[in-house]
């Protein structure tokens, strides 16, 4: 289907996902059709472009598209020329540590954990190994959209706390508490996000809710922790249905760019062996305040009971 934005797209799930075709993403490309490729975006919230071979820098450049382009904090991860971009790699590499091999494994959005969480993210795939390393894709708006009114009431006046370090076991050697010194805790404090947010460019409300390890998401605010607990994995269950799925296969040199502001998604590089080379550059853009969907519930905010 083309959207009005004359940009051709064919839809790759139920509700969201769509391929866009015979768009080489050249610097030409990137600046003349920009406006579109953004409106589509916003349309389809993940977008897949095949076989692009395209630098670095035209990668970099495609992703000003969507936003500001984040340079990573930890500088020895940044591509030595493009500073905004990051190595994905299922691979040892030099200085870094081996949880990185398998980053983005369970169900997330990017930097939810932080006052201000993530925008678009994007990857262009270099080396893809012949099979495995699926992304996954839940599209959270879509599942928000398919229950029943009353039921959106009561979620529109639900807060959600959350927490980088958060484990219920700190002594778990994968809990972050683990590998992280007191600065990097100063720069991840408690913090609570309203349960349903607007869209800051489309208007429309959203599901924003993570699992509870792997999302860094401690618990619904105020609620006693068996009942949230359970609702928390039941609103999980229901994004990551089938209807609201889209698994992506890779082929070297697809771009994919998905809207964290709307949509989930999980690595599955767990279950891919080693010996099979996955490696990808990374570019996120600045995201925006979060906005509750009910202005009652009030903005994301430090948590008053933030405890160390
Ligand atoms: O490697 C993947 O499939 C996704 C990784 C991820 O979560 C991310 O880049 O934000
Ligand atoms: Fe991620």
């Amino acid at each position: 289907m083309t959207t009005d934005s004359g940009v051709y797209a064919d839809r790759l799930a139920g509700t969201f996902a769509a391929e866009v075709k015979g768009l080489p993403l050249t610097d030409q490309v990137i600046e003349d059709k920009g406006r579109e490729i953004f409106e589509t975006y916003l349309a389809h919230k993940v977008l897949v472009f095949r076989s692009q071979d395209i630098t670095p820098s035209t990668f970099a450049r495609f992703g000003t598209i969507f936003g500001r382009p984040e340079e990573h904090h930890v500088v020895k991860l940044r591509h030595p020329e493009e500073p905004t971009l990051t190595y994905l790699s299922n691979q040892n590499e030099p200085g870094r540590n081996k949880e990185m091999k398998t980053s983005g494994q369970g169900w997330h959005s990017d930097y939810s954990y932080k006052l201000v969480p993530g925008s678009a993210t994007m990857l262009h795939g270099l080396e893809i190994p012949e099979s495995g390393g699926d992304t996954l894709f839940a599209d959270a708006e879509a599942a928000f959209a398919a229950l029943p009114e009353e039921r959106k009431e009561h979620l529109r006046t639900l807060r959600v706390r959350h927490q980088y370090r958060w484990s219920p076991d700190r002594e778990d050697p994968w809990a972050r508490w683990k590998y992280i010194g007191p600065e990097e805790r100063r720069q991840t404090p408690e913090i609570t996000h309203p349960l349903v947010r607007r869209h800051p460019d489309t208007g429309r409300e959203t599901l924003f809710l993570q699992p509870r390890v792997i999302g860094s998401v401690i618990a619904i605010d105020g609620m006693p922790e068996a009942e949230s607990t359970a609702l928390i994995e039941e609103l999980i269950a229901h994004i990551t249905s089938e209807p609201f799925v889209y698994r992506h296969r890779w082929n070297p040199l697809d771009v994919v760019v998905w809207d964290n502001r709307c949509v989930l998604h999980s690595a599955t590089t767990k279950d891919l062996d080693e010996r099979h080379v996955r490696r990808l550059l990374r570019l996120t853009t600045h995201g925006q305040p979060v906005t509750p969907s009910n202005p009652e519930t009030g903005h994301s905010r430090l948590s008053p009971t933030s405890a160390d």
